[in-house]
């Protein structure tokens, strides 16, 4: 990847172009004077695409797990559950994207066919469906429902189909891979834009299996012809990023906790990956690593990922969300935190409460930038050009960047209040077409006449946040201490916690 990266000064129309390639799908270039113009950096090691640009901006999105477990009580359906059991009393997916929505969720993922096989749409390619369940007659489409109401609330759909399949009765043989690729198909053409496919690594075992009742293993790495199945995907809906524990382009952070490691790479080694394969390095990621696959952090509002009356009560509470957002979001991940509908198919008040609280915890905190007014300088700007200012750090675009000379990789940005100000939370990003570069940083406070140091921290990625104990100072300092190319941060953010 790094070989297709190259910087190059075009002559175009009497003005000079000053570009970087970093992969095909993306263009980084600043039009300048000829006497103005200053090269950006070149990209350094994996850099992300396109369609993981887009994913890495959503930050925050939700699973949806409803099918039959939700009327059996079950986590993991057995694969002989009679349709007759799906039956919400009043599904109403546009109050699944509402609380969604207003918990401020960039999208959903449906779980459109769980490990017992029961799809949530009327497949053309089997009888384990709701055409065949009494809600709405046969008649009902979850999948339909629910991409329409994302659509209707301005935010994205996304689809999660198990491999594993224990209702099929081919499931374990080659005529299973035709069946799933064709609902794969069905998926990705019948219901609009999709952001994520989600390929579960849980495979294999005991099920059904259409009357057989037996246990069937696969081989995780060849069963499934990865490749050539996730191609279906390439081909149908370019822009969706693949997710599985093997990425490629988005890869499962090693728990089901919703916490990333610290630090927490996007970088990742791909070789000899694949999905239900090792986990190993999951949760942190590779450094420098082969390829940009980051982490995806998922995790349960609930102790379960499917609707249980009897966990209404152990409804995580929003401040539990809150850490969970600052390990997982605050360490450069996604996160993908579950909702499950209930036997009415939609959301418990409880968790919409939860899910409304939140959201005013994270609003109050990050609502008011107090950087914005401080006063920005560096120990190093690119070519002291303007394109590459300090301030740029504030300028609330991703794609606006302080940047510095080549040789200069352990860099400072000053913030200069001007008067005593008040803060508990630090958030950087770094810029990512430029891959991921700064590997550890120090925040200084400015006391009794000079810095005393009150954080540590190594990856920054799509973003950092740092929380701590209440700080009251006149300035703060960022110093880059460890870098494995200058330096492109494109945001410096201070807040406080409403708590604080
Ligand atoms: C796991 C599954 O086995 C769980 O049921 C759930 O869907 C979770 C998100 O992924 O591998």
């Amino acid at each position: 990847m790094f070989s297709e990266m190259r910087a190059r000064i075009i002559n175009l129309g009497g003005a000079l172009l000053a570009a970087a390639w970093c992969t095909p799908q993306l263009f980084v270039c600043t039009a300048a004077a000829a006497a103005d113009t200053v090269l950006p950096p070149v990209p350094f090691g994996p850099v992300p695409t396109e369609r993981q640009l887009g994913w890495h901006e959503m930050e925050f999105y939700g699973f949806v797990h409803f099918t039959v477990n939700t009327f059996t009580d079950k986590e993991w359906g057995y694969g002989d559950e009679p349709e007759s059991v799906f039956n919400p009393t009043a599904f109403d997916a546009d109050q699944i994207a509402r609380n969604a929505k207003s918990a401020g969720m960039k999208g959903l993922i449906l779980t459109c066919k769980h490990h017992d096989g029961f799809c949530l749409w009327p497949s053309k390619f089997t009888e384990h469906s709701v055409k065949n369940s009494p809600w709405k007659n046969g008649k009902g489409d979850v999948v339909r429902e629910l991409s329409d109401a994302c659509k209707r609330n301005g935010f994205r759909f996304g689809v999660y189909l198990s491999p594993w399949d224990r209702n099929h009765k081919d499931y374990g043989r080659p005529e299973y891979i035709a069946y799933y690729r064709n609902q794969l198909r069905e998926l990705l053409t019948n219901y609009g834009e999709v952001f994520t496919v989600w390929f579960d690594g849980a495979n294999g075992g005991d099920g059904f299996y259409g009357g057989a009742r037996e246990r069937r293993q696969i081989d995780n790495k060849v069963y499934y012809d990865w490749q050539n199945t996730w191609q279906i995907v390439r081909d149908l809906m370019p822009m969706a990023v693949l997710f599985s524990d093997a990425g490629p382009d988005v890869r499962w952070v090693g728990n089901e906790k919703g916490i990333a490691g610290d630090p927490c790479w996007a970088t990742l080694n791909l070789a000899g990956r694949y999905p239900g394969g090792s986990s190993s390095g999951l949760n942190s990621g590779e450094r420098p690593g082969t390829d940009w696959v980051p982490a995806e952090c998922d995790v349960s509002i609930r102790p379960g990922w499917f609707y249980h009356a009897k966990e209404d009560a152990k409804v995580k509470t929003a401040d539990q969300l809150l850490d969970i957002y600052y390990q997982s979001v605050g360490r450069g991940a996604c996160l993908n935190l579950n909702i499950p509908p209930d036997r009415r198919g939609q959301i418990h008040e409880n968790d919409a409460r939860v899910l409304r609280e939140f959201r005013r915890l994270c609003n109050e905190t990050f609502s008011r930038n107090l950087a914005a007014a401080a006063r920005i300088t560096a120990s190093s700007t690119r070519g002291n050009a303007s394109q590459f200012a300090p301030t740029l750090v504030v300028s609330g675009k991703r794609d606006s960047y302080w940047a510095t000379d080549d040789s200069v990789t352990t860099p400072e940005l000053e913030l200069n209040f001007g008067r005593p100000t008040a803060f508990n939370v630090i958030s950087l990003r770094e810029f990512l077409p430029l891959g991921q570069r700064v590997e550890a940083f120090a925040l200084d406070q400015w006391q009794e006449g000079q810095w005393k140091e009150f954080a540590q921290a190594t990856s920054i990625g799509n973003r950092r946040l740092v929380r701590t104990g209440l700080i009251t100072t006149d300035k703060l300092r960022l110093r880059i201490t460890r870098s494995a190319a200058s330096p492109a941060i494109s945001e410096v953010g201070v807040f406080r916690e409403p708590s604080h």
